[in-house]
């Protein structure tokens, strides 16, 4: 971790297949933090400032423009104090974070949230499918170093309070350098 890290505030991605439990985290982990984190649900961004080329209505779901996405979080996660919470985190540059956390779910009880939320049956497959093959957490390590990624399950209320414990304790972490 850079000395410039230090003093700005860690970089925190939470991705995971959607319904994982990333925007639950991130809203904890932002009240929780006893240094200031602005949580950015990335998704809610890119529909707000029109950040995509197209919607489809079928799959619900909208064709991000990567290249304004980018450019209008970089002043943003270059000021430090920031989690980003979706459900990709491919696309976002090496250098931005400090530790990404992948959310796993079962896959049953993953099929019965995104039911709960309305998608259509395909997106639900789709997304079901995703978690079983592991791809986001592929993703994750395939852009990352390995020692800032951490892969944490999310299936119950009590996950969720250790996986926010561990993320501001920094156990077994790479951020615990940092001042989260
Ligand atoms: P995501 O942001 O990954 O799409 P979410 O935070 O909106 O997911 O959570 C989807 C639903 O699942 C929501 O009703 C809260 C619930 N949930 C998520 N993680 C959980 C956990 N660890 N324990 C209990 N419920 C959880």
């Amino acid at each position: 971790m850079s000395p410039q890290t230090l003093t700005k505030g860690p970089v925190i991605i939470i991705t995971g297949t959607p319904g994982t439990g990333k925007t639950t985290h991130a809203q904890l982990l932002a009240e929780e933090s006893p240094v200031p984190l602005k949580h950015i649900n990335v998704g809610d961004w890119v529909k707000e400032k029109g950040l995509y080329e197209s919607y489809d209505e079928d799959w619900q779901s909208y064709t991000v423009d990567e290249d304004r996405l980018l450019d209008e979080l970089e002043p943003i996660v270059s000021a430090g104090g920031v989690v980003l919470d979706w459900h990709t985190c491919e696309i976002f540059p090496e250098r931005w974070a400090d530790l990404v956390v992948v959310l796993r779910c079962d896959h049953s009880q993953l099929w019965e949230r995104l039911e709960k939320r309305g998608y259509p049956l395909k997106k639900i497959q789709e997304n079901n499918e995703a978690e079983i093959m592991e791809v986001v957490s592929d993703e994750a390590r395939s852009s990352y170093a390995p020692e800032i990624v951490v892969e944490l399950k999310s299936e119950g209320t009590e996950d969720l309070e250790a996986n926010i414990a561990r993320i501001l304790t920094g156990d077994g972490m790479e951020i615990h350098k940092n001042q989260c």
